[in-house]
């Protein structure tokens, strides 16, 4: 492992993916250099990334964060106090700032639970980790660093019949195209003995002037953080991206409940990749859809969750159904 954390009680894992898992070359070639042109929104984060995802989160227009922290602070200890978990499984956990509502909440009952966090980005894991045994000294962290696009069978976890409770915030799932979503929550599903829970964030359909404002903050961070791809692929490619010729742009799609941010081209350029000796003509105006993020309703999300033999056990709604917090398990 590159990063040593610096207490025993983090223990850092690297996953290895069950299927193969495109690099970002097999990605770039299959996805952006014709039309039309996507990213997955993995390469997002980079530590720069990361930092910038955070800075969104405190923005007065990124509603979903606040709106989620509030949910767990109100609903952690019912949560903890009904399914008793041993382990505490999140994926893409971020900074696990919000999830530290469940482990104070285990703190308060007693419950000495592990928690696994599972990460693209292991420095914001790792870092969250040192500072949740700082101020937990009965936690252990066993931090995974990898990418679920390949897959959850791999995950160390403890085989040990303990109690899993699996946690996903933030709206995650809602980056996954339908299809993508579904077998993710049976890979989920999967890991899932009698009694295990999982606690999913989904953010709800709303006024677009609403959603959209909450992807195009007035500090920029939001715009920024999309622009941020560009520099992951000049960097890992030898690309020439003109970030600069690049406006962010957020949008509504009321058909398929879903924010779309796009990267635009303001003029007509080439782009070169030395990595893969290969580059494509932009066109002025030409856009590369870089993230969904779905919007779901009640409907939608007991239909996705009946789609992956699940059923809430709980369903705690933000004020004006602004937002999802579900405590479901296997149906
Ligand atoms: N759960 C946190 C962070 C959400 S941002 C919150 O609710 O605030 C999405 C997180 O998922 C990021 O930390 C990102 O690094 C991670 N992530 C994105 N794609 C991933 C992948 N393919 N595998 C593992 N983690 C991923
Ligand atoms: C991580 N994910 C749920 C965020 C979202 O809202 O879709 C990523 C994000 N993109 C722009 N702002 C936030």
């Amino acid at each position: 492992m590159s990063d040593m954390p610096s207490d025993a009680r983090v223990v850092h894992h690297g996953v290895t993916p069950t299927r193969r898992i495109p690099s970002l070359i097999d990605d770039v070639r299959a996805s952006l250099l014709q039309a039309p042109r996507t990213l997955p929104p993995k390469y997002f984060y980079d530590d720069r990334g990361s930092q910038l995802f955070e800075a969104i989160c405190e923005t007065p227009e990124y509603y979903p964060t606040r709106t989620e922290d509030a949910l767990l602070a109100q609903a952690s200890d019912a949560i903890i106090a009904r399914v008793a978990p041993d382990h505490l499984i999140e994926l893409g956990s971020g900074s696990s700032k919000k999830t530290r509502h469940l482990i104070a909440a285990c703190h308060r009952a007693g419950v000495a639970t592990r928690y696994w966090p599972f990460e693209v980005s292991s420095q914001i894991m790792l870092d969250a980790a040192d500072a949740l045994v700082d101020d937990y000294p009965w936690l252990r962290v066993d931090a995974m660093s990898g990418d679920y696009t390949g897959g959850l069978s791999n995950l160390p976890l403890a085989e040990d019949g303990g109690r899993r409770l699996f946690v996903f915030l933030g709206g995650t799932l809602g980056n996954f195209e339908p299809e993508a979503a579904a077998a993710m929550l049976d890979e989920i599903g999967a890991l899932m003995n009698p009694g295990d829970a999982l606690l999913l964030g989904l953010d709800r359909v709303k006024d677009p002037g609403v959603l959209e404002a909450a992807y195009d903050d007035r500090a920029g961070h939001t715009a920024a953080f999309n622009r941020n791809v560009i520099n992951v692929l000049n960097r890992e490619l030898g690309g020439d991206m003109p970030i600069e010729a690049y406006g962010h742009q957020a949008v509504f799609n009321e058909e398929d409940e879903r924010i779309e941010m796009w990267l635009v081209a303001q003029q007509a350029h080439e782009v070169y990749f030395s990595a893969l000796d290969a580059g494509f003509v932009m066109q002025a105006g030409e856009g590369i859809l870089t993230e969904i993020s779905r919007k779901f309703t009640r409907q939608t999300i007991d239909d996705l969750l009946a789609r992956c033999d699940m059923a809430a056990m709980d369903h705690f709604e933000a004020e004006n159904q602004a937002y999802s917090l579900i405590l479901a398990t296997r149906a």
